[in-house]
């Protein structure tokens, strides 16, 4: 079956009102590969200044991160129920700026990640290593100690709203892109911890993104790979390249 090639736009802590209706208003007259799905996460607070203002058929708005608790005395966090009242069908959990600097361990990631799915939220579920980690061969196995928490709360059918983005953590915002064949390697090997460990269908169905450093000029290479059907794009989501970048495979 063919996985339907995913874009998604993580603008992170960065924009203001005029600068993002600025994408929103270019994305609505770009001319984008009717075969990509899109997703664009800004900031919280502009959630549904970006709904209001997409007319495009096949951009949708997501968050960049949710709380697992469905309401209550949780200062500063977001229900997927508010969520899914303000229309928003999409959350990115798992970041890696999430796990390392707000410090949230794979559990945790996967807990958020089934309250999402349980809410009716589609989640981008992200995971990554260190260059500490790569250079001490690692790489494989914190990928799949990472999968393997989410494996433990997520079954079968559930793993269809999923979207896996694989993101270096080595790459992210460096400059310093993947090569295809170490994004590749990554990739397989996830899709081989998804057949053995859920499913033939879910390793087949499940879409992988590659994101880190993902731009204009790189972003053709690595589409052409077996196992990358997307991307998440931080820096370039906030740049006129992003179109270029969903249109990666015309
Ligand atoms: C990785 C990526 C988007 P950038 O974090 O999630 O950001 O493309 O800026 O490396």
């Amino acid at each position: 079956m063919a996985r339907k090639f995913f874009v998604g736009g993580n603008f992170k802590m960065n924009g203001t009102k005029e600068s993002i209706k600025s994408i929103v208003k270019g994305l609505n007259e770009a001319q984008l590969d009717s075969n990509v799905e899109v997703v664009i996460a800004p900031p919280s607070l502009y959630l549904q200044l970006a709904q209001d203002q997409l007319s495009k058929a096949n951009v949708e708005v997501s968050a960049q991160n949710v709380y697992d608790k469905p309401n209550g005395a949780y200062t500063g966090e977001i229900s997927v129920a508010q969520l899914k009242d303000s229309g928003i069908k999409w959350t990115i959990l798992g970041h890696s700026e999430r796990r390392t600097i707000l410090g949230e361990s794979d559990e945790v990631v996967a807990s958020k990640t089934k309250a999402a799915l349980d809410g009716g939220l589609s989640v981008v579920w992200c995971c990554g290593e260190s260059l500490e980690e790569r250079e001490g061969g690692n790489t494989i196995a914190v990928i799949e100690k990472q999968l393997a928490a989410l494996a433990a709360k997520i079954s079968g059918d559930e793993w269809k709203k999923i979207v896996v983005a694989y993101e270096p953590i080595w790459a992210i915002g460096t400059g310093k892109v993947a090569t295809v064949q170490q994004a590749q390697e990554v990739h397989a090997a996830i899709r081989k911890f998804l057949r053995a460990n859920v499913s033939e269908a879910v390793a087949d169905e499940t879409r992988i993104l590659y994101g880190g450093s993902v731009n204009g000029k790189n972003c053709k290479d690595l589409a052409k790979e077996a196992d990358i059907d997307g991307f998440l794009v931080g820096g370039a989501s906030l740049k006129p390249e992003f179109v270029e970048i969903i249109n990666s495979n015309l």
